[in-house]
């Protein structure tokens, strides 16, 4: 029976990390979490506004309303807007940033067509012409097209035609069919300017409409041409934890999400120039790894191994032996660099999106990108000679994992198992055979982050554990799926938490019964997946007892894509409340009133074993309607 990484023994890691960091003088997140807590009442309830300069205003007992006029459901349901709008804008500008990529791709130059079969399905479903043309030429039209999902001045998100007749139906109906995704952000800043909608529902419509154009714009933009960049995943081992960092090799860290420049620095630290530089200085060799969403798409790909997830990044640091940390966009602490100088860790910023003080910055540019990358990592193989050994400390706990499995996989993996396919697309219907026999009683997907308000992955574990225990096959992405990978839950030999019916099912499909599917913007798989398996079933997709799971998210990408899962029928359990407490009106909409828009809202339980609790019921409330 293989050991878990319990919670207690990643905390130990830490504790001594953190003895590590007082004794550098390095201050850490928990130190800050402590000059910021308890928070401002204000802002954690969502009444705070300063959308104006004759506030700021908030809202208390004295003062039910701003010097405008504005409510609480008003100020509450504009801030709520405006982080959903900030969270599509930063998935879809990633995903922008990749289209530009695609877009310059040559035959001979530095960025490649790696998976031209799903260029091919991408340019039919498109409407480019692809007879007797270029691959190369027909890349360019599609990153074309794809960039006018933009901007484009009329109609809505093409791939909202991969969603179910129902939903389609639906969003029509009910106005919230996602338009261009810039148009999507600019409506919901432009509505919650000063002056403009006051009314909570429209708020919350909007933020319905604006999650959609992430949810099947932005991010299935950004998953489609990665994977025409860089390949599909398949399924790869790897493993993760702090382990993964090596004593006597270079350390090169990649973090952040966009990965059009580590993959650069992966492909670099494999030149054998550049292994044999890091041998003249007394290196093994060159140990690339990543951190958050980066090591989820490089992972997924290489194989590269996961150092962790997002309240981990400090803790690479203090290891003592990353020598260098190369950062793209999104979810990287601004704390970084002055972590870094209490330690020979080079710290680099490589993208205008992401500048930090204090960090060395090398713009990435698509044709220098390769030069770049090798310059970085020799910049990694000069900082190795200058590590200090009194401050090297690195936890040996590593787990194995294995991760890679976009819907084409697990279609692929299941058509082993019956060989129903039955076309192109593949079949989920053994799936929907196991979950009609109540041998699997449901899938959750559970996604998102790290928060200091709770322990940083206990819930992710004890909701997973309970869940798999239940028969309840998980997908996982984002620091969800790292802390699976990172607690040994995502390998085929941790079936032996499974209850009987899952370890069957895991068995005969041979996968692990936690999938990994990659980063968040590869929720956009998930969707995929939930509206494959109602096609494969006959029924919509909020009738399948299958759920989302946001146990510990903090950033307001994780808004926008709650609010495409529910705009998608999927009810989302949080375990952290949204910043909407102090409306009462915009608690009940997005709870319940949602559930009258979309058939599909919100559970908050700030409990997880509550909260798996909750979901278990969910799930069987959902079979029971079915009448399985
Ligand atoms: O996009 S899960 S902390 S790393 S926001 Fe960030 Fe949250 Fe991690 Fe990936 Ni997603
Ligand atoms: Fe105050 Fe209204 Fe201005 Fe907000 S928009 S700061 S509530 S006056």
């Amino acid at each position: 029976m293989p050991e878990f990484t319990t919670i207690e023994q990643m905390e130990e890691v830490t504790a001594k990390l953190k003895e590590r960091a007082v004794a550098a003088g390095a201050e850490t997140w928990e130190d800050r979490t402590k000059t910021q807590t308890p928070h401002c009442k204000f802002g954690e309830d969502g009444i705070c506004c300063k959308n104006c300069s004759m506030g700021p205003c908030r809202i208390s007992p004295k003062g039910q309303r701003g010097i405008c006029g504005a409510d609480a459901h008003a100020i509450a349901g504009r801030n709520y807007l405006r982080s959903i709008a900030a969270g599509t804008a930063s998935h879809s500008d990633h995903a922008r940033e990749i289209l530009h990529v695609l877009h310059s791709t040559r035959r001979d130059g530095p960025y490649q067509v790696r998976d031209e079969a799903k260029l091919l399905r991408l340019a039919a479903e498109y409407g480019v012409k692809t007879e007797g043309r270029d691959i190369y030429d027909v890349a360019h039209e599609v990153a074309e097209v794809g960039l006018m999902e933009f901007g484009k001045p009329e109609g809505y998100q093409i791939f909202t035609k991969r969603a179910p007749k129902e939903r389609q139906d639906l969003w029509a109906k009910e106005g919230i069919m996602p338009r261009a995704i810039d148009r999507e952000i600019a409506t919901s800043l432009h509505m919650t300017h000063m002056g403009n909608t006051a009314d909570a529902e429209a708020l919350v419509r909007q933020g319905l409409r604006t999650g959609l154009s992430n949810g099947w714009g932005g991010s299935m933009i950004g998953t489609e041409i990665t994977d025409i960049l860089f390949g599909t995943p398949i399924e790869r081992k790897t493993e993760g934890n702090l382990g993964v960092l090596e004593r006597d090799m270079v350390n090169v860290v990649v973090h952040g999400h966009d990965p059009a420049f580590s993959e650069m620095v992966v492909t670099a630290t494999e030149v054998k120039e550049l292994q044999d530089l890091a041998k003249t200085k007394g290196a093994k060799g060159i140990n690339v790894v990543g951190l958050c969403c980066t090591a989820n798409e490089v992972s997924m790909r290489h194989g590269v191994r996961m150092a962790g997830n997002f309240l981990q990044q400090e803790n690479v640091i203090l290891t003592g032996v990353c020598d260098m940390m190369c950062v793209d966009v999104q979810c990287i602490f601004p704390a970084l660099p002055k972590l870094a100088d209490c330690f020979h860790t080079k710290f680099v910023t490589s993208s205008p999106i992401a500048r930090i003080p204090g960090a060395i910055h090398v713009e990435f540019e698509v044709e220098k990108a390769f030069d770049q990358a090798k310059d970085l990592v020799k910049m990694a193989i000069d900082a190795y000679t200058k590590r200090d050994p009194n401050k090297v400390f690195i936890p040996d706990g590593k787990q194995s994992a294995i991760v890679g499995y976009p819907c084409e996989i697990i279609i692929n993996k299941l058509d082993g198992v019956t060989n129903s396919h039955i076309d192109e697309l593949g079949s989920y219907r053994p799936a929907v055979d196991a979950i009609k026999a109540g041998v699997l009683r449901g899938a959750v997907g559970i996604v998102g982050c790290n928060n200091p308000r709770v322990r940083p992955d206990y819930s992710h574990f004890e909701i997973m554990k309970e869940l798999l225990k239940n028969d309840i096959l998980i997908v996982a992405t984002g620091c969800a799926a790292q802390l699976a990978t990172k607690a040994g839950l995502n390998n085929k030999e941790s079936k032996w938490v499974c209850g009987d019916g899952l370890r069957r099912v895991c068995d005969l499909v041979d996968i692990p019964p936690i999938l990994h599917m990659g980063a968040c913007v590869d929720i956009s798989r998930i969707l995929l997946l939930v509206a494959g398996i109602a096609r494969d079933w006959g029924v919509n997709m909020t009738q399948l007892p299958i759920v989302g799971v946001a146990p510990e998210w903090m950033s307001e990408k994780a808004v926008s894509i709650a609010n495409y899962v529910i705009s998608s029928g999927i009810d989302v359990y949080l375990g952290i409340e949204p910043q909407v407490k102090g409306s009462s009106q915009m608690m009940e909409l997005i709870t319940q009133g949602t559930r009258k828009i979309t058939g599909a809202g919100f559970v908050i339980n700030t409990d997880p074993k509550q909260l798996v609790k909750s979901i278990i019921d969910g799930i069987e409330a959902k079979r029971t309607a079915l009448g399985i």
